[in-house]
C-alpha cells in the first residue's frame, strides 16, 4: 500500500536538534533551534508557571473539551496583551480570537480559512522567512512567493524594495510580516518604516498576515506590540498569529492563538464561526492546560509581574551574550565588522557563514547552527560563548 512513499528528509530545524541530542562530545554547543536556554543551558521552568501549575493542581478541576475556540479566559488575556485591553476593536467587538496549538496551529488554521474563503490569495512572505511558513501555507493550497527582505550587503532591510514588491501585489494578496524579532535575520523594520509600510498597506487591498513568536524578547512585551497595534489602529483588516512558547518557555505545552481583527464585529463573529470550523476539521479543539497557564500567568497579577520580570531577563540575557560573542570575535579578527550581532534584535543572529562553514562547526567543534547561518544566540552561556566565538573565528577566512 505505502511502498511508493518518498522518504521524508526530515525538518531542517528540528533534525539538527535531535542531531546535536545525540551528539556525545560534551563541549558541545546548540545554537540550532529557537528556544531559550538559561545560562546552565537548561531550558528555564518560569517560576510564574509552576505557580500557575500548582494553583491549577490544588483545584484539581475536571479536564472537560474546550470549546473549539479555546478557553474564553485566555482569548480575553490573549486580546489585551497584543492590543491593550481598551482598544478601540477590542471594545467594539471587532476581533475574532481563537487559542490555538502553539502559534504553528494559528497560522495553519488561517492559511486554511484563507483558502477556503479567499481561494484565489496567494501568499507573500520576506526573503528570507522562516521555512515553515512556506509549508504550511503551501500545505493549505496557497502558493507561496517571496519579496524582497534582508539585504546582505548592508546587513539592513531592502525597504524600498519590499514597499515596491508589496506595492504591486495583486487584490487580496496575503503578506505574511515578522511582527518583531525576524526569525531567521533578526533585522526588524524600524518603527518609522512600520508607519510607512502600514499607509501602503491601507492604500492597497492586501491582507497582512502577523507572526508574532518571539514578544519580549525585542524590546519588551508591549513594545514588541508595536506593529500589531499600529496595524489595528490603522483600521486594516488583518490576521495575527502570536506564541507562548518562547516567551514563557512552555514549548511543548504548545500554547498560541490566532486572532483575526475584522472591519466590524458583524463580520468578526462570521470570522470566528467559520476559523471554528476549521479547527474542528482539523483538531477540533486545544489543551485545557496551556490555556490554564497562559490565562493565570496573564490575569493574576502576582503571577504577571513576575513574569515580566522573567522576559526581562531572558532578553537582557540574551543581550549580555551579543556583546560578549561580539567582543571576542572583534578581538580574534582584528579589522572585521561584527556589530550586525549587536543590532539585530531578538533570539536569532544571522551570521553570513556558509554552508560549508556551518558544517565545519559542526563537524569539528560540534557548535551546531542550521545552514542558513542563523545562529539562535540564546543558546550561548558564559561557559560556551567564548569557545563558540572562537570556533566561528577559526572558520571565518
Ligand atoms: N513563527 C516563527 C517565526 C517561529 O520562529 C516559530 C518557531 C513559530 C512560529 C512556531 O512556534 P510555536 O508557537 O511553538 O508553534 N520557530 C523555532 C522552532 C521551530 O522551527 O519550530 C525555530 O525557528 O527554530
Amino acid at each position: 500500500m505505502f511502498q511508493h512513499l518518498e522518504p521524508y528528509a526530515g525538518d531542517p530545524i528540528l533534525s539538527l536538534n535531535e542531531a546535536f541530542l545525540e551528539d556525545p562530545r560534551p563541549h558541545k554547543v546548540n545554537l540550532s533551534i529557537g528556544i531559550y536556554f538559561d545560562d546552565a543551558g537548561r531550558i528555564p521552568v518560569l517560576q510564574c508557571v509552576r505557580d500557575a501549575e500548582a494553583k491549577m493542581l490544588a483545584e484539581g478541576g475536571a479536564k472537560p473539551y474546550l470549546p473549539i475556540e479555546g478557553s474564553p479566559a485566555m482569548r480575553e488575556a490573549v486580546q489585551h496583551l497584543l492590543f491593550g485591553a481598551g482598544h478601540p476593536a477590542v471594545k467594539a467587538g471587532r476581533i475574532a480570537t481563537l487559542q490555538t496549538i502553539g502559534s504553528s496551529g494559528g497560522l495553519k488554521v488561517g492559511a486554511d480559512f484563507i483558502k477556503r474563503w479567499l481561494p484565489e490569495s496567494q501568499m507573500w512572505m520576506s526573503d528570507p522567512s522562516w521555512d515553515n511558513h512556506r509549508a504550511m501555507f503551501e500545505g493549505a493550497g496557497v502558493a507561496v512567493h517571496t519579496y524582497p527582505y534582508y539585504d546582505p550587503a548592508t546587513g539592513g532591510v531592502r525597504f524600498d524594495a519590499m514597499r515596491e514588491a508589496i506595492s504591486r501585489l495583486p487584490a487580496r494578496s496575503v503578506v505574511l510580516l515578522h511582527a518583531c524579532c525576524h526569525n531567521p535575520t533578526g533585522v526588524d523594520l524600524s518603527r518609522e518604516q512600520w508607519r510607512e509600510l502600514v499607509s501602503l498597506l491601507q492604500q492597497r487591498e492586501v491582507l497582512p498576515y502577523l507572526d508574532l513568536a518571539y514578544q519580549g524578547y525585542g524590546d519588551g512585551i508591549a513594545e514588541d506590540a508595536y506593529a500589531v497595534r499600529l496595524l489595528a489602529d490603522s483600521g486594516l483588516v488583518f490576521f495575527v498569529a502570536n506564541s507562548f512558547s518562547k516567551s514563557m518557555s512552555v514549548y511543548g505545552e504548545r500554547a498560541g492563538a490566532l486572532s483575526l481583527v475584522c472591519g466590524s464585529a458583524a463580520e468578526a463573529e462570521l470570522a470566528l464561526g467559520q476559523l471554528k470550523a476549521t479547527v474542528r476539521r482539523n483538531y477540533s479543539s486545544p489543551g485545557i492546560h496551556a490555556a490554564g497557564i497562559v490565562s493565570r500567568v496573564l490575569t493574576e497579577p502576582p503571577l504577571r509581574s513576575a513574569w515580566e520580570a522573567d522576559v526581562a531577563a531572558m532578553r537582557e540575557r540574551i543581550q549580555a551574550m551579543r556583546k560578549s560573542l561580539h567582543a571576542t570575535l572583534c578581538a580574534m579578527k582584528p579589522g572585521r565588522d561584527f556589530g550586525y550581532f549587536l543590532s539585530q534584535r531578538g533570539m536569532f543572529s544571522y551570521t553570513g557563514l556558509s554552508a560549508a562553514q556551518v558544517d565545519r562547526l559542526r563537524e569539528e567543534f560540534g557548535v551546531y547552527l542550521i545552514r542558513s547561518g542563523r545562529i539562535c544566540v540564546a543558546g550561548l552561556n558564559t561557559g560556551n560563548v567564548e569557545r563558540t566565538a572562537r570556533a566561528m573565528a577559526a572558520v571565518i577566512e
